[in-house]
């Protein structure tokens, strides 16, 4: 049976995420807000329930310019937090809107630290391509990460947000992106429930010829 999940929101996409998970303490083990340091909420209350718990681990800017993923090390002030949380799951979610700084850096490098370190914890991703209009730039640095993101998770939702406001013409982008929080609370869901091995495979699925029999 997995244990509860470890999500790490981060960035401001990942903060708002945060904000509107289920407050379900038998789903999740812990909230995990990483950010820097300026953009952290005053009030923790806004991600607090008080049913599931929640940390928050600011980023210092680095001195020389902007935010970079730093190969295999996350900074090292983290490392005892995010090694105590980890201790309690078997599967980590990391959620971010793909495109800033942040987001893109620091995801790929807490993936890249989390399948070194913990070999055995199933990496999920939940994450979003900007909209065309943000620019080529975002653009690039959004599809670097996603690819390199998406090598280490047992299973990756990427929303290309431009494409998603294609099918909502006329929708506003605040209620985009609360599709996007729906979807990404349904694909987290989803991967608990196959780490679980809940029996959701239909009979008629597992029946195929040479698909599995079934969840032992
Ligand atoms: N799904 C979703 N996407 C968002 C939201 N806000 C912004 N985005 C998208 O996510 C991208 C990254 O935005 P943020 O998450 O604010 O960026 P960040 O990671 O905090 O990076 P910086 O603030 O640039 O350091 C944007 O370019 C948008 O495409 C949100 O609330 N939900
Ligand atoms: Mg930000």
């Amino acid at each position: 049976m997995a244990r509860g999940l470890v999500v790490f929101g981060i960035g401001g996409t990942g903060q708002n995420h945060l904000k509107v998970l289920p407050d379900d303490a038998e789903l999740i083990a812990c909230k995990v807000l990483i950010d820097a340091k300026q953009s952290l909420p005053d009030d923790l209350s806004v991600l607090d329930s008080g049913n599931v718990s929640v940390r928050v681990l600011a980023l210092q800017a680095p001195d020389d310019g902007p935010f970079k993923p730093s190969g295999d090390h996350v900074p090292g002030d983290m490392e005892a937090d995010l090694r105590e949380v980890l201790s309690e799951t078997d599967m980590a979610i990391i959620c971010a809107g793909l495109g800033g700084q942040v987001g893109s850096s620091i995801s790929r490098t807490l993936v890249r630290w989390i399948a070194a370190a913990y070999p055995g914890i199933a990496i999920v991703s939940n994450l979003s391509l900007p909209f065309a209009q943000e620019g080529k730039k975002r653009g690039e640095v959004a599809h670097q990460a996603l690819l390199e993101i998406s090598q280490r998770c047992l299973s990756s939702n990427c929303i290309r947000l431009d494409r998603f406001a294609c099918n909502f013409p006329g929708m506003s982008v605040l209620e985009l992106f609360r599709i996007v929080d729906a979807a990404w609370i349904g694909h987290m869901t989803d991967c608990h429930r196959l780490l679980c091995r809940q029996p959701w495979l239909s009979q008629e699925r597992t029946m195929l010829p040479g698909a599995p029999t079934g969840f032992a």
